[in-house]
């Protein structure tokens, strides 16, 4: 059984609205990203917790150590109840991702294997599996593992045991379905399958009846 998270990557404040009070009762959170920041400003986490869940940040933070403090405190000081890291920059960067998010009551994903083809050149395999050890090193709440290569989610389960979640992207526009990884994964992304569907509410419940 997972949860659904919608990847809410429209441009705009009216339309992120329009889609968010759409999907209203069907959310188990909301990851939003550069699309929408770059668009509206950070204020949109605020018009956003009127959903009344959770609020993702998924800015893929890839910095020295001291950025990505600097980072998670304004993400977090926008009212977000988490984050989504890169691994790739070491365990320092990483440390204080994770380290910052707690001390912000927040929450921080680590970006292990990623959901698009392009993802076997350099985030897959053994280096997704050593940043899988080094977010769990790290004390992350969690990583970001493909629905699109479910097998690989798998062993990236096996990885991090139990105690950390796995939210998993891929689910709808990118090909894959949410039977393909429910039984690995505490939670499913899904953006344009929702968000581009003409009835986003009806879409959004099918997709959390069969992420159950
Ligand atoms: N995302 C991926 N794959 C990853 C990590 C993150 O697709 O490996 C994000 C995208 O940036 C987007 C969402 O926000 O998940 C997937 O959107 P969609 O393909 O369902 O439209």
């Amino acid at each position: 059984m997972a949860d659904l998270l919608l990847a809410l990557d429209v441009k705009g404040k009216a339309e992120a609205v329009r889609v968010a009070a759409a999907c209203a009762g069907e959310l188990d959170a909301i990851k939003i990203g550069y699309p929408l920041v770059l668009s509206t400003g950070l204020g949109i986490v605020k018009d956003l917790a009127k959903s009344e869940i959770p609020i993702i940040a998924d800015f893929k933070v890839a910095d020295i150590p001291n950025t990505n403090s600097l980072i998670c405190e304004e993400v977090f000081g926008a009212g977000c109840a988490g984050i989504i890291t890169h691994a790739f920059c070491g365990s320092d960067s990483l440390a204080a991702c994770v380290d910052a998010s707690h001390d912000h009551g927040g929450v921080c994903f680590v970006v292990c294997e990623m959901s698009h083809p392009g993802a076997l050149d350099f985030l897959s395999g053994e280096n997704a599996e050593r940043m899988a050890r080094m977010a769990k090193a790290a004390g992350a709440d969690g990583i970001i593992a493909p629905a699109t290569r479910p097998e690989r989610t798998a062993t990236l389960r096996g990885i991090i045991g139990s105690s950390m979640k796995i939210y998993s992207p891929g689910v709808g526009a990118q090909g894959a379905q949410p039977e393909d990884v429910k039984k690995y994964v505490d939670g499913i992304i899904v953006g344009r399958a929702i968000y581009e569907a003409a009835d986003p509410k009806a879409a959004a419940h099918e997709f959390r009846v069969r992420a159950r």
